[in-house]
């Protein structure tokens, strides 16, 4: 399996309810390193730059309204196989579908406030770390 990266984020709901720790740690329990992480309190303008994928549907200005709601904890994740790895460990979308044991699962209150972003594919993985970090603030142990 490739040795890859993906961008994680902690959103709003999740850093209000203190699991940071808990989440942090489910990705290193899973071989997946943090090679960058930063918190930040996007603008409802930045976000909407970050899901600008989404424009379209009709829950994108809501989106962008909670994701600027509060702080959150961006990370870039790297190891074997991490986008997949990590959308594993996120669980599904809803968390009413999510799978037992998964992020989603245990700390998401619905579709809205679902305590984490990932990278959908390698291709965006690229294009959402590059969002946040500039390469002088990702330290590979690969
Ligand atoms: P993902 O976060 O699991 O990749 P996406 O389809 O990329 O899911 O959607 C981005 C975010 O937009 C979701 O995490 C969720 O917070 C929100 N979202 C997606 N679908 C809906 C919906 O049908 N209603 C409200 N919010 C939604
Ligand atoms: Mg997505």
């Amino acid at each position: 399996m490739p040795v890859q990266r993906t961008l994680s984020i902690v959103k709003p709901d999740a850093v209000e309810k203190n699991v940071i720790g808990d989440i942090i740690r489910r990705f290193e329990e899973n071989s997946l390193s943090i090679i960058g992480a930063k918190m930040v309190h996007l603008s409802a303008a930045e976000a909407g730059r970050f899901y600008a994928v989404h424009a379209q549907r009709p829950f994108y200005k809501d989106l962008c309204a909670f994701m600027s709601s509060g702080p959150v904890l961006a990370m870039a994740l790297e190891g074997k196989n991490a986008v997949t790895l990590n959308r594993q460990l996120m669980g599904a979308t809803n968390p009413k579908e999510a799978d037992a044991g998964t992020i989603r699962a245990d700390h998401a209150a619905s579709i809205d406030a679902n305590a984490v972003h990932g990278s959908d594919s390698e291709e965006n993985a690229a294009i959402e770390i590059g969002f946040f970090f500039p390469d002088l603030e990702l330290h590979s142990k690969a």
